[in-house]
């Protein structure tokens, strides 16, 4: 079995129900969210037309029966729609992280803002937060659901919380030496880059005193855990969710790192195959679709994630009893299909990961100047590379060239650039740049 990383602690007892009671709770939740659901016209003639009301859900298997939702029905219901309490309740407004467009709003009312801190805390106590940790939260504080989000659950366990938001990385170092901090709270590829800073400034790998990472936000691999674990010199866990759902606090991983649990109490979550949207089995790759079970404000029915994803029902050794999903291994959507082969940025992440001397920042670009896709992956050298012989880096480049075709199989334009020149972002990273998609 399994050791865990850390002691294997609990925050909710509902984390523990038996698959069976949990099912009663669920079918008992999905009526009522039905029921709230058809107080939006939206839902109402969604609902309508699928032939099916809050009295017909007899279990939770009867969500199959449900209309799904798209982010693009969320953009149409701008800004409040979609809202299923009177506006007098809503007790604080969040949106989606995306630049392009309106954003996707969602409303919360008091209640739904003590469940989400719940839920949070659930997975900071599952990777291990107590309340004597400090806690270093460098998510960005506004519409984002991460900064207010993890804030909210750091609460909420009792732990010591140093709210320093996103941006300028030498002083948030300074901060974590000075104030002592154990916990990291940020995206991956920024826990990286505070890493980067570190050494800059002159750390070793540990000096810090942190000792646990949560993070989350964006897709990442188990070679940028290793990564950040050697570098930071810490334990860390990965947590899932989106605004549309709640935000945070969707999933998370637990002490044993298996995957990462839904609160299936709060959250019914279906993985489908995204062109038929029928179910896939446990263990398969496909599209997750949530439907929030207890929601107020924002109740989503069937809402399409385009997060690409396994699920996994096999006990797991902690004793939680909600399922797991796996990484992220992609979207449905920002899938880059290069020369007829799809690709995932995390799997050039993978390609990058295994070869010494290079640095985990990168860039893919990608056009079509001719007939045939073009796709360039820039990626930085390490500083300590950079002394190297010109046949040194040939040779970097070429080991680049071939985990990337290993693992892809698309051949790409490697070029190395020099360490520090990728634009950092203290949100998330930007790895593709696709041109083909102005023309
Ligand atoms: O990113 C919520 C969040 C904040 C989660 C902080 C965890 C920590 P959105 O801005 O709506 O919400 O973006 C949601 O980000 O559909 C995934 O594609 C991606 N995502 C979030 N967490 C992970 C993760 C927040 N752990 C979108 N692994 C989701 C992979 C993730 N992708």
């Amino acid at each position: 079995m399994a050791e865990p990383v850390v002691e294997n602690l609990v925050f909710d007892l509902a984390e523990l129900l038996p698959r069976g009671e949990l099912a009663a709770l669920q079918a008992e939740r999905l009526r009522d969210t039905v029921a709230r659901a058809a107080r939006v016209p939206f839902y109402r003639d969604a609902l309508a037309s699928a032939g099916i009301g809050a009295d017909r859900i007899r279990s939770a298997d009867d969500v199959r029966r449900l209309p799904f939702t798209v982010k693009e029905d969320l953009r149409r219901a701008y800004p409040l729609g979609l809202l299923a309490v009177p506006r007098a309740e809503i007790a604080r407004i969040h949106g989606s992280s995306g630049t392009t467009g309106k954003p996707t709003i969602v409303a919360y009312t008091r209640q739904d803002l003590d469940v989400w801190a719940s839920l949070v805390a659930r997975f900071l106590v599952a990777g291990g937060l107590r309340p004597e940790h400090l806690v270093h939260v460098a998510f960005g504080y506004g519409l984002f659901t991460g900064g207010f989000g993890l804030h909210a659950g750091v609460e909420k366990v009792g732990a010591g919380l140093v709210p320093a938001a996103g941006g300028n990385t030498p002083r948030q170092v300074m901060l974590i030496a000075d104030l002592g901090a154990d916990v990291l709270v940020c995206t991956p590829s920024y826990a990286l880059h505070i890493a980067e800073v570190a050494r800059a400034e002159g750390f070793k790998p540990g000096d810090l005193t942190l000792e646990l990472g949560h993070f989350g936000g964006e897709p990442w691999t188990e070679e940028l855990r290793g990564e950040i674990e050697r570098e930071l010199g810490i334990h860390a866990f990965n947590n899932y969710g989106l605004s549309e759902v709640i935000g945070p606090g969707v999933s998370g991983e637990c002490a044993f790192r298996t995957g990462m649990h839904v609160s299936e109490d709060h959250f019914l979550v279906e993985c489908v195959d995204p062109d038929t949207l029928e179910h896939v089995p446990d263990g398969e790759v496909g599209e997750l679709v949530f439907t929030s079970l207890t929601k107020e404000a924002s109740p989503v029915l069937r809402y399409r994630t385009r997060d690409l994803a396994a699920l996994d029902r096999s006990p797991c050794p902690c004793g939680r009893t909600g399922a797991r999903m796996s990484r992220v291994v992609g979207r449905s959507d920002d899938m880059l299909i290069v020369r007829g082969v799809n690709v995932f940025p995390s799997q050039v992440e993978e390609a990058l990961l295994r070869v010494e001397g290079t640095a985990p920042h990168y860039l893919i670009e990608v056009s079509r100047p001719g007939a045939l896709d073009e796709a360039v992956v820039k990626v930085e050298m390490r500083p300590s590379e950079m002394r190297d012989e010109m046949r040194q880096l040939v040779e970097l480049r070429d080991r680049i060239d071939r985990e990337i075709h290993a693992v892809t199989g698309v051949r790409m334009t490697v070029e190395l650039v020099t360490a520090g020149t990728l634009e950092r972002s203290a949100g998330k990273a930007t790895r593709v740049l696709d041109h083909r998609r102005q023309t």
